[in-house]
C-alpha cells in the first residue's frame, strides 16, 4: 500500500517525467527488450530497432497511462479498467514481465534523475508499479 507521503513522492516524479513521457517511455521499453529479451515475443509487429517510431509511440502511450495512474492513485483498479481488460484478455501478457519493466523504468528514471531519486522515492515508485501491475494482472484467470 502506498503511504499518503508516497503518494506525494510519485506525483512529485511525475512531474518531471510528463515533459518527457516519449523519451522516457522508449528508453525503458528499449532497456526491457536489451536486457529481457524475451520481452521482444510479444511485440512481433514492431520495427524493435534504436529509435523506431514505433517504439516511441508506443513508450509514450505506455507512460501516458502510468500518467492517469498517478492521478487516480485512489482509484487505480477503475481508472485503469479498460488497460486491465486488454492485458487479460486481449494481449495475454505473462505478468511476470509487469515487474521486468517496472524495473527498467526504475533504472532510467535513476539514470536521468541522479541523486534526487532518492531510497524513498526508489521505494515510492516501486509501490506504485506493483499496484499498477496488480490491477493490469487482476483478470487473469
Ligand atoms: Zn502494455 C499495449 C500500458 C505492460 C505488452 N500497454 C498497451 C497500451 C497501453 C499499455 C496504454 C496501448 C493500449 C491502446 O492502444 O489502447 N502496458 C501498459 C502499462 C504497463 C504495460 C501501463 C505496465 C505498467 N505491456 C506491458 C508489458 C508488456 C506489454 C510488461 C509485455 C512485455 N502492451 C503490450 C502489447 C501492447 C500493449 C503487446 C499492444 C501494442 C500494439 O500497439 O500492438
Amino acid at each position: 500500500m502506498l503511504t499518503a507521503e508516497d503518494k506525494k513522492l510519485v506525483q512529485q516524479v511525475w512531474e518531471k517525467v510528463s515533459g518527457h513521457q516519449e523519451d522516457v517511455g522508449a528508453e525503458t521499453l528499449e532497456r526491457m527488450f536489451a536486457a529481457y529479451p524475451s520481452t521482444k515475443t510479444y511485440f512481433p509487429h514492431f520495427d524493435l530497432h534504436h529509435g523506431s517510431d514505433q517504439i516511441r509511440g508506443h513508450g509514450k502511450k505506455v507512460v501516458a497511462a502510468l500518467g492517469t495512474a498517478v492521478k487516480n492513485l485512489d482509484n487505480l483498479s477503475q481508472a485503469l479498467s479498460e488497460l486491465s481488460n486488454l492485458h487479460a484478455y486481449n494481449l495475454r501478457v505473462d505478468p511476470v514481465n509487469f515487474k521486468l519493466l517496472a524495473q527498467c523504468l526504475q533504472v532510467v528514471l535513476a539514470v536521468h534523475l541522479g541523486k534526487d531519486y532518492t531510497p524513498q522515492i526508489h521505494s515510492a515508485v516501486d509501490k506504485f508499479m506493483s499496484a499498477v501491475a496488480s490491477v493490469l494482472a487482476e483478470k487473469y484467470r
